[in-house]
């Protein structure tokens, strides 16, 4: 027999929604698991929505004969900018076909590996902004080396968010369309940049807000569509240059106007060309930007892991730059990659929902077909059944040596699911592996604030809230 599902008390009208902290949602969404356990439900503005936390029912519930992702809260809005693209469309949407189908190959690590070089261009930007030095000259010196303006040296404050935003962000933007972003020359994040930033904070606390209020905040809305004219306008202006002058070059753009779907033989129109490219910069970025942020703060809070990594990184590449042939060799890199991203998965949150009226928990709870279920990735991420009583402690030992693949199904996804499935693993994998071996390869990292401790900010994404570091060349440099 089934049992209720639980829920908080709620408030006429607008149910749950007092429950919830605006700012950082996930906080109380984590908050009430603990209370409520491995799922229950809140009343959002006449919305039922489930949570569900444990592995157990995650793992249930990760079945795409039964549950398929839905497009709701957030996500739904994010369809103001890039509409059927490849991540906010609804499964049986034609254009996620025709744009999975083509691009998926595009996305496979050996492709990923051909951007090897377009990668090292952007995070060499970083390496200089930082102190000016690309250790080893080398053939892949990139031409940026002459023009940077600005250097810090070691005493400057860095956020580690902003400049690994920039990396993450004008990296996807050069290798999926030859688009220099130049966001390491400018002082400012560039316009295009802070529209992304904002429409994606904006598209978050529309979910929230109640839909009467919603419609008096003029100025939020004129603010939010002028972000989305910015963001449109580069993209169709960068469909349209390429388009009328082609350049001999097989990146991402090149692919989706030049292929045709192979099983329907159509081509993508220029709109979800369009479409798609937004959907890279905004997938692409915050996700692998806030990724290198947690691995800072994880190492900076666990010296001896810190350690131990270096002293591996040096043992494979000493001073030599990495190439994409090392990666394999840097297996305590790889499981400090994925331990970071279990503890702080920076797509926090997936949604699905079931294909039919049917039971989980085995018959335990009943759940309406189609009602949306959002899935607590860093509850799951915490389940003692799986990761043992030291759960919460960083310790990338214990995705080392085979244990990672020994896992039980769908414990760990901060990629997601089934074939809804993140299709820029490979590339965000090569990228973070690239710039932060390069890091800890060159600099001492501190923290400017040494009793810092994890707080988070939260847009569709979550990073590290005001966690700022210092960068210095290795004492220890030869
Ligand atoms: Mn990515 C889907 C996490 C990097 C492009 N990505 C997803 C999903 C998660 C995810 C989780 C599934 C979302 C859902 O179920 O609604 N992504 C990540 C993480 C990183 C990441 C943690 C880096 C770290 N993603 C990237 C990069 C790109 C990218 C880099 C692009 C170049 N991701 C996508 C796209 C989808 C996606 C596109 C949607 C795929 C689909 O639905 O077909």
């Amino acid at each position: 027999m089934s049992v209720p599902i639980p829920q908080p008390p709620t408030i006429p009208f607008i149910g749950n929604v007092t429950s919830l902290e605006r700012e950082v949602p996930l906080r109380s969404f984590r908050l009430l698991a603990k209370t409520y356990g491995e799922i229950y439900q809140l009343d959002l503005l006449g919305q039922r929505i489930l949570y569900v936390s444990s592995y157990k029912l995650v793992n249930e519930i990760s079945d795409d004969t039964r549950f398929h992702k839905r497009v709701t809260g957030p996500l739904r809005e994010v369809r103001n900018l890039v509409g059927d693209a490849l991540f906010t469309a609804e499964d049986n949407e034609p254009n996620w076909g025709i744009a999975h189908r083509l691009l998926m190959p595009a996305f496979g690590t050996l492709a990923v590996k051909d951007m090897m070089e377009e990668m090292r261009d952007i995070s060499n930007q970083l390496l200089l902004k930082v102190l000016g030095t690309v250790s080893t000259p080398t053939a892949y010196a990139p031409r940026s080396e002459l023009l940077i303006p600005a250097r810090f040296g070691p005493n400057a404050v860095i956020d580690p968010s902003d400049d690994f935003t920039r990396v993450a962000l004008d990296t996807i933007a050069y290798c999926s369309m030859s688009h220099r972003l130049n966001s390491f020359y400018t002082d400012q994040q560039p316009e295009f940049a802070v529209a992304m930033g904002d429409f994606l904070r904006e598209s978050g606390q529309r979910f929230v807000r109640p839909r009467i209020l919603q419609a008096v905040m003029h100025g939020k809305t004129t603010k939010y569509q002028a972000d989305i004219k910015t963001m449109k306008d580069l993209a169709d202006q960068i469909v349209a240059t390429r388009k009328s002058h082609p350049v001999p070059k097989h990146d991402l753009l090149d692919i989706m106007l030049n292929s045709r779907d192979p099983k329907t033989g159509q081509a993508m129109t220029e709109q979800s060309i369009a479409e798609n490219l937004l959907t890279f910069l905004i997938a692409g970025h915050e996700t692998s930007s806030g990724m290198m942020s947690f691995m800072v703060y994880f190492l900076l809070k666990n010296p001896e892991k810190m350690r131990k990594l270096r002293t591996q990184i040096d043992e494979v590449l000493g001073d030599r730059p990495i190439q994409y042939e090392d990666i394999t060799k840097l297996p305590y890199l790889i499981a400090v990659m994925r331990e970071t991203l279990r503890l702080a998965a920076t797509a926090p949150i997936r949604q699905t929902a079931a294909l039919e009226d049917t039971t989980i928990g085995g018959g335990k709870y009943s759940i309406k077909k189609g009602a949306p279920i959002l899935v607590l990735v860093w509850e799951l991420h915490r389940d003692p059944a799986v990761w043992g009583d030291d759960a919460e402690e960083f310790r990338p030992e214990r995705m080392l040596d085979g244990k990672f693949e020994a896992l039980p199904p769908n414990a760990w996804q901060p990629f997601g699911h089934g074939f809804r499935a993140c299709i820029g693993r490979a590339f965000a994998w090569q990228e973070v592996c690239l710039v932060m071996a390069s890091v800890i390869q060159r600099f001492d990292l501190s923290f400017v604030d040494p009793s810092y401790n994890l707080e988070i900010k939260q847009t569709l994404t979550v990073k590290p809230k005001d966690l700022y570091i210092r960068a210095s060349l290795r004492a220890d440099a030869v």
